[in-house]
């Protein structure tokens, strides 16, 4: 965590932005995976709670009453039986005074603290089902219309803190990307015919467990990069073939990495995998020449998606004009997802607060209907200090094929006789993360994941 200076300014600032009322964040509880004292692990705290209470403990509640100028941390305290059997943990009280606050109350008084508000109760729209009967509880609104009863005013406000990255969120990222350099290197030396996905995914994601907290989200690592989320499975690694590889890591203080590469099977790229890696290549480093500050994030993934068509054109896969294929959403069969989202303490950070308000200015949204825009989680005005994944990728997904081919989808831009030949081909992403600097912007993480082919052939061949 960071100083208590840091979480008593957030707070200042929320209860500014947010003008009145109360605030009530939810930290998160245990969540039982197979039995009710077998939970998932590692614990995972809410992103918002950490960002203006600190704490890492399950159990906890922070109220902050805007008109009468009160903070609250409400959670019990532990017993004796679990000091035996989980050890000694600081009173609520020590956690509160560490973060600035100074009243708290066993969590039974949560209920009474809220009873006399006569003013609007702010909550942000819940996502886990025991929070939901919590707040059906306190404020009896049932758990299906919890989402729309959540406060804008607040969503809005959290938004616009945590969208800008702080020096000291920065370091903690950089530091999450010094371990997806470590996660996504050790994919690359490992990686050979016979070793199966599994045993790869598992390597990286020991990495993110031992460097840091753990993955920031469920490892990708398969040789059908054509599948978006393809975690490993016990397929075995076979010559000839493409592994993509997604995964990121949470540093102990909770901010995220989320890197992509893809590398041949075998060490060394056939001559038809790097016609189509170039171009997802060409795609990932224009970005780093046109994301800057004022610069709308969805003009600069429309601009991919026009790059994309003309090579792609260029190889035979695609045809028509440019503008018009990108136009009718052409480039989707290739590319059916957005260009990249932000990044933070969330992998997709603040995604859980509506995507509207995380990823657009309403008056840029772009038609979201659109089979490939749907998937645009980021469109909005970049601004210094935003963190926003750069992740172009083609491709060949044989049901889209036949799924468009058949009903003549695009077919004035799409070569189908010729696509049909790239069905086992898979897929390839690159993926790194960028800051928005005052004039430009960089790639965060100090060493570069061997991506350009040269790179990649030569550090497999070590
Ligand atoms: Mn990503």
């Amino acid at each position: 965590m960071f100083t208590k200076d840091t979480y008593i300014k957030r707070r200042e600032e929320l209860k500014k932005l947010v003008g009145s009322g109360v605030i009530v964040l939810f930290g998160n509880n245990e969540s039982p995976c197979n039995y009710p004292n077998n939970a998932y692990y590692p614990f995972r705290q809410d992103s918002s709670f950490l960002y203006y209470f600190g704490q890492k403990r399950e159990g906890l509640v922070g109220v902050i009453d805007i008109d009468n100028d009160k903070e609250w941390l409400i959670g019990d305290d532990i017993d004796i039986d679990d000091i035996v059997w989980y050890g000694s943990v600081d009173s609520v009280a020590d956690m509160a005074a560490r973060v600035g606050i100074a009243n708290t109350a066993p969590m039974s008084q949560l209920a009474t603290l809220l009873a006399p508000c006569t003013t609007e109760i702010h909550f942000l729209p819940p996502y886990r089902h025991d929070n939901m009967i919590q707040i059906m509880d306190l404020l009896g609104i049932h758990p299906t219309k919890q989402k729309e009863a959540a406060s804008v005013k607040l969503i809005k406000a959290v938004v616009e803190m945590r969208s800008a990255k702080s020096q000291e969120e920065i370091a903690e990222i950089e530091r999450a990307c010094e371990i997806g350099y470590q996660m996504h290197t050790t994919a690359m030396k490992l990686t050979r015919p016979g070793v199966t996905e599994k045993y790869i995914g598992g390597q990286v994601d020991g990495i993110a467990h031992s460097l840091g907290s753990h993955e920031s989200f469920a490892t990708i690592f398969s040789q059908h990069g054509e599948i978006m989320h393809g975690n490993p499975s016990m397929a075995v690694l076979e010559e000839g073939r493409l592994a993509l590889c997604d995964a990121g890591a949470e540093t102990i203080n909770h901010y995220c990495s989320d890197h992509t590469r893809t590398f041949p099977v075998s060490g060394r790229f056939t001559s038809r995998q790097l016609d189509i890696y170039r171009i997802v290549e060409e795609c990932h480093d224009y970005v780093l020449q046109v994301a800057k500050p004022g610069i709308r994030y969805r003009d600069v993934h429309f601009a991919v998606c026009r790059l994309m068509t003309d090579r792609l054109k260029e190889l035979g896969l695609m045809k028509g004009d440019t503008e018009e294929a990108v136009n009718a959403g052409a480039h989707a069969m290739f590319l059916p997802h957005g260009l990249g989202h932000m990044m933070g303490m969330d992998v997709h950070d603040m995604e859980g607060l509506g995507q509207i308000y995380v990823g657009f200015d309403y008056k840029t949204r772009p038609n979201l209907e659109q089979f490939g825009t749907n998937a645009l989680r980021m469109g909005r005005e970049l601004q210094e200090g935003f963190v926003v994944t750069d992740e172009p990728g083609i491709y060949f997904i044989p049901a889209l094929i036949d799924d468009w081919r058949q009903r003549g989808h695009c077919k004035e831009f799409i070569n189908f006789d010729l696509l049909e030949t790239y069905k086992d081909f898979g897929g390839i992403r690159i993926e790194d993360d960028v800051l928005i600097t005052a004039d430009g912007c960089r790639f965060l993480g100090e060493k570069r994941i061997p991506y350009h082919p040269k790179d990649i052939e030569e550090f497999m061949a070590q």
